[in-house]
């Protein structure tokens, strides 16, 4: 029951005849979620668009519960699996989720049933991995038997409904049977199209999709670091390149552009890790090896990005013959992503690190987020007061909002680091601070 799991169940059982049962093990991390969501309450902090109303209303009509005991996939006729699939510090993923709850399922599979994997796996997993182990446990053939298809999930924090109903699903069965019932079970919920394929092609265009974006977001850091070099604003150049059409309906006819935003760095549960998951299913799976240089580069160049913000920290203090030894250094947001709060993989605990590691004393701060593994407060005052820089490294609301004169007056050095091109650089000046932003030459004339 998580950001994938939980609207895609409360979708179902809103669905005239279906009932639905969501499975959620008792961690410590996410156990409390089964008592929330049973008592018709949404879980998931931030805004998330009619998300609250629908869990109310289908644990109300009762068609959707929580439980522990995966015993509930007995007799079900579809079993969705969106449990977590991270990487280790080697980028090599960690199956340890999904092969026990396959292995489970597997002793509970009905003949006939659908099992479809939403979560983003490494291309070659669903059928080296998941569909021998579902096989063993169930005795029973894949693709004859009972029905495999990789369905993968496009939601985002903040429209975790809106992509599922409204973005294209694509359908990748082991064989065309699971491929029909797949279709006709997302045909319930998905408005957009369904677009078929095998799983393996599937996978492939998951992490391609999400590795696409990290390059382009790679293209627009370099570009960030290049303009902050020459003394012009690459939110001004980007704005410039994005002139030109971008109409996708006739790209023959412009040469599509759509450069991304440059940024303190990039977090979730998807864009750091997928493209790893691309890479260890070519050199796992693949019959030719190579190293996809410019993926893994572009990962090199967003995982830098915190580290470029502390050397603008040390830059500024050093305008105030300051050190970024023992100074107090507040960092605005600890979500990945503003108006949520996802942590996941959050570049603000990197940032964090890198500025004790180098002797500063960093605090973090988020207006949403109620659970993280490094201490934070709420409380903005606490963050900022006698700090010696702030850093925005999360574009939340309630920053936009920000008083920039009571903000300079509860510094202890006027410092403010711009990581998402949150404020207009001269207006920061003229507030008397010193400014620095990703992106921003120093001397833009
Ligand atoms: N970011 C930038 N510059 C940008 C866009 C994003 O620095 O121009 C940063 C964000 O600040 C954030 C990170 O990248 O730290 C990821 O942001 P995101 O907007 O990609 O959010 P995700 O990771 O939740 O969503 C992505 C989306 N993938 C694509 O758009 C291809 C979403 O559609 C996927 O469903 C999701 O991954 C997923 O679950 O795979």
């Amino acid at each position: 029951m998580g950001y994938t799991g939980i609207p895609v169940a409360a979708l179902f059982a809103d669905v005239p005849g279906f009932s639905v049962v969501g499975v959620q093990r008792r961690s410590g991390r996410s156990g409390w979620k089964i008592q929330c969501l049973n008592e018709g309450k949404n879980p998931i902090g931030g805004d998330e668009p009619g998300l609250s109303e629908l869990i109310a209303r289908v644990v109300k009509k009762g068609t959707f519960m929580v439980v522990e005991d995966i015993a509930a996939c007995r007799d079900a006729e579809a079993i969705l699996i969106d449990v977590q699939t991270p990487i280790d510090s080697e980028k090599v993923p960690v199956y340890e989720s999904l092969r026990e709850v396959s292995e489970k399922i597997g002793k509970y599979l009905s003949s006939g049933s659908l099992v479809a994997i939403e979560s983003t796996v490494a291309p070659g997993t669903t059928k080296n991995i998941v569909m021998p182990i579902l096989e063993k446990s169930s005795r029973m053939k894949a693709g004859k038997d009972f029905f495999l298809a990789f369905c993968y999930e496009r939601v985002m924090v903040g429209r975790l409904i809106k992509n599922i109903v409204e973005l294209p699903r694509i359908i990748g069965g082991i064989n065309e049977e699971s491929t029909k019932h797949a279709m006709e079970l997302y045909g319930h919920i998905t408005k957009a199209k369904l677009v078929s394929t095998d799983a393996l092609t599937a996978e492939v265009a998951k992490v391609a999709e999400n590795t696409y974006r990290d390059v382009n977001i790679a293209f627009s850091n370099e570009m960030a670091l290049i303009c902050e070099s020459l003394g012009v604003n690459a939110y001004e150049v980007r704005e410039l390149v994005n002139t030109l059409p971008n109409d996708p309906s006739n790209p023959s006819s412009n040469p599509v552009r759509n450069m991304l935003f440059p940024g303190s760095g990039v977090g979730g549960h998807c864009l750091p890790k997928d493209p790893w998951l691309l890479k260890y299913g070519l050199d796992n799976y693949g019959r030719f090896k190579f190293f996809p240089k410019i993926i893994t580069d572009s990962r090199a160049v967003n995982d830098s990005m915190p580290s470029h913000v502390v050397d603008l920290v040390e830059d500024a203090l050093a305008e105030h013959g300051k050190k970024l030894k023992g100074a107090k250094v507040a960092i605005l947001g600890v979500a990945f992503l503003e108006n949520s709060d996802d942590t996941r993989n959050t570049p603000s605990a990197t940032l964090y690190h890198e500025l004790k590691k180098r002797g500063a004393k960093p605090v973090l701060h988020d207006p949403i987020v109620q659970r993280f593994e490094i201490s934070f407060t709420n409380n903005l005052d606490e963050a900022i007061v006698g700090a010696d820089a702030v850093v925005f490294a999360t574009k939340h609301k309630e920053y936009l909002r920000l008083n920039l004169n009571m903000l300079r007056k509860k510094l202890a050095t006027p410092i403010l680091i711009d990581g998402r091109n949150i404020f207009d650089d001269k207006t920061a000046r003229n507030a008397g601070f010193t400014y620095r932003g990703v992106g921003k030459g120093k001397n833009q004339n």
